[in-house]
C-alpha cells in the first residue's frame, strides 16, 4: 500500500475524527517553520517567563522531524470549549477550565485516530499530542487552513471563532493538504486595546510575564509587583471576549466533559479561602485548575481581593 492516505481515505478519516466530537480537521506538509525567527526571538526576549521547558524544546519545535523522522505531514484538528462566561467562587474563570481537563479527554480522541491511520496503514508511524507536546500547534493550524493566529494570539476560524482547543498529528503519511489561512485581522486592534496588562507587546505576540493567563496559572510562588488581574482568578478570556469573531460565531460545545461545573457557581469566596486540600482535590479532580495547586489558587483568590480593597 502507499505510504500516503488518498483523498477517499482521507474522507474516511475525518469522517471519524469528526465522530469523535472534533469540529474540524486539515493538514499541512512538513516544512521549516517560516516564522522560526519570530519564536525564537520571543524565547530571547524572555517573553516564555519561567516556563523553561518551553526554552528546552526548542529545536524540536521548529523541526517537526525531530520529532518524527522522516515525517512528511501535520494534522492539525480544533474541539470547541464552553463559549459563555463562567464564574468559580464569584470571580472570573477561563472558559476552557470550566470543565474536565481538555488534555485527558483531547488524548483518549486522539489515541483513536492515531489507531486508526495506523489500521489502514501499517508501516506508518505516527506521533499525536495536546498541547503539552513540541509542535506549534497554532503555527500549523493556519498553515493546515484552520484559521489564522490573530493579533491575540489565538488560532481564530472564521466559522468557529477562537475558543478551539487545538491537536496535532505528526505522522510519516503524505495525506491531501489544506491551504495556509490568510490574516482577517486586518485594522482591527481590540484585543492589544483591552488587555488590561499589556501583555500583547506586538501583532501576535504575548509577553507571558504580563499575561493574566501565565501568573494565575503558570506562575509558582507569591507575587511581586503583580498588575491587576480584573477579577480574573483562573486564566483569562479578555482578548478573545473583545474580538468580533469568537462572539459571533461561537457553537455550543458537544463534549459533555467541557461543560461548566454546578459547584462551581455555588463555592462563595469564604470557602475557597478557607479550602483544605482534601476538598480542593475532590472539587478540582480532573479539571485543569489543580495544576495552580491549592497553594495557587487560593494566592490568586487573595490577590483579587488585595486590588478590591
Ligand atoms: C506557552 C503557551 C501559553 C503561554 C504563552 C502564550 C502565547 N501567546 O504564546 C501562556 C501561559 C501565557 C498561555 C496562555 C493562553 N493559552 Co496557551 N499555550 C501555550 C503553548 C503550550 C505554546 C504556545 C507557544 O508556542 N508560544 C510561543 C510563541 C512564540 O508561539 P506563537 O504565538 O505560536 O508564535 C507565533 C506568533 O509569534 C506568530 N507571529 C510572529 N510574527 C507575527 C506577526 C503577526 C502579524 C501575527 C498575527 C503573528 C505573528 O508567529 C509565531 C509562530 O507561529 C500552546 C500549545 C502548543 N503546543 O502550541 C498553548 C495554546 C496556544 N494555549 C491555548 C489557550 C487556550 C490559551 C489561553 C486562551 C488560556 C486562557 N484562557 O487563559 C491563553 C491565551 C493567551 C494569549 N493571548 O495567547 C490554546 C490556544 C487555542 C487557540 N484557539 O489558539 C493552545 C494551542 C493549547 C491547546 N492545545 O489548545 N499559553
Ligand atoms: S489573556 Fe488576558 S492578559 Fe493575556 S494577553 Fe489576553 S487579555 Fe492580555
Ligand atoms: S480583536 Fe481584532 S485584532 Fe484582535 S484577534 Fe480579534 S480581529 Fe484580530
Amino acid at each position: 500500500m502507499e505510504h500516503a492516505l488518498d483523498s477517499p481515505a482521507w474522507a474516511a478519516f475525518r469522517q471519524f475524527v469528526l465522530s469523535l466530537g472534533f469540529s474540524d480537521v486539515a493538514a499541512a506538509p512538513v516544512q521549516p517553520v517560516k516564522r522560526a525567527q519570530a519564536v525564537k526571538d520571543w524565547v530571547a526576549a524572555g517573553h516564555h517567563a519561567d516556563m523553561h521547558w518551553y526554552a528546552r524544546g526548542l529545536e524540536k519545535r521548529l523541526d517537526p522531524r525531530l520529532v518524527v523522522p522522516e515525517a512528511r505531514s501535520i494534522i492539525v484538528l480544533t474541539m470547541p470549549y464552553h463559549p459563555e462566561p463562567v464564574t468559580l467562587a464569584g470571580k472570573k474563570l477561563a472558559r476552557y477550565a470550566c470543565g474536565d481537563d481538555y488534555h485527558d479527554v483531547i488524548l483518549k480522541k486522539l489515541k483513536l485516530c492515531t489507531a486508526w491511520l495506523s489500521e489502514r496503514v501499517p508501516d506508518s508511524a505516527t506521533r499525536h499530542y495536546v498541547d503539552t507536546g513540541p509542535v506549534l500547534e497554532r503555527y500549523w493550524a493556519q498553515e493546515s487552513g484552520l484559521g489564522w493566529i490573530g493579533k491575540n494570539g489565538n488560532l481564530i476560524s472564521r466559522r468557529e471563532g477562537s475558543y478551539l482547543f487545538l491537536a496535532s498529528m505528526v505522522t510519516t503519511l503524505r495525506v491531501p493538504y489544506g491551504t495556509p489561512h490568510l490574516d482577517f485581522c486586518g485594522s482591527c486592534r481590540a484585543c492589544i486595546d483591552a488587555c488590561p496588562t499589556d501583555a500583547i507587546v506586538a501583532d501576535g505576540v504575548v509577553d507571558a510575564r504580563k499575561c493574566i493567563s501565565y501568573l494565575t496559572i503558570e506562575h509558582r510562588g507569591p507575587f511581586e509587583d503583580a498588575p491587576d488581574f480584573s477579577d480574573w482568578l483562573f486564566g483569562c478570556d479578555i482578548c478573545q471576549e473583545v474580538c468580533p469573531w469568537p462572539n459571533k460565531f461561537s457553537q455550543p460545545t458537544a463534549e459533555p466533559a467541557f461543560l461548566p461545573r454546578e459547584a462551581y457557581g455555588e463555592l462563595t469566596e469564604e470557602g475557597l479561602a478557607a479550602m483544605e486540600q482534601a476538598d480542593f482535590s475532590a472539587t478540582f479532580r480532573k479539571s485543569p485548575i489543580k495544576r495552580t495547586k491549592i497553594a495557587g489558587i487560593q494566592r490568586n483568590l487573595e490577590h483579587l481581593q488585595s486590588k478590591n480593597e
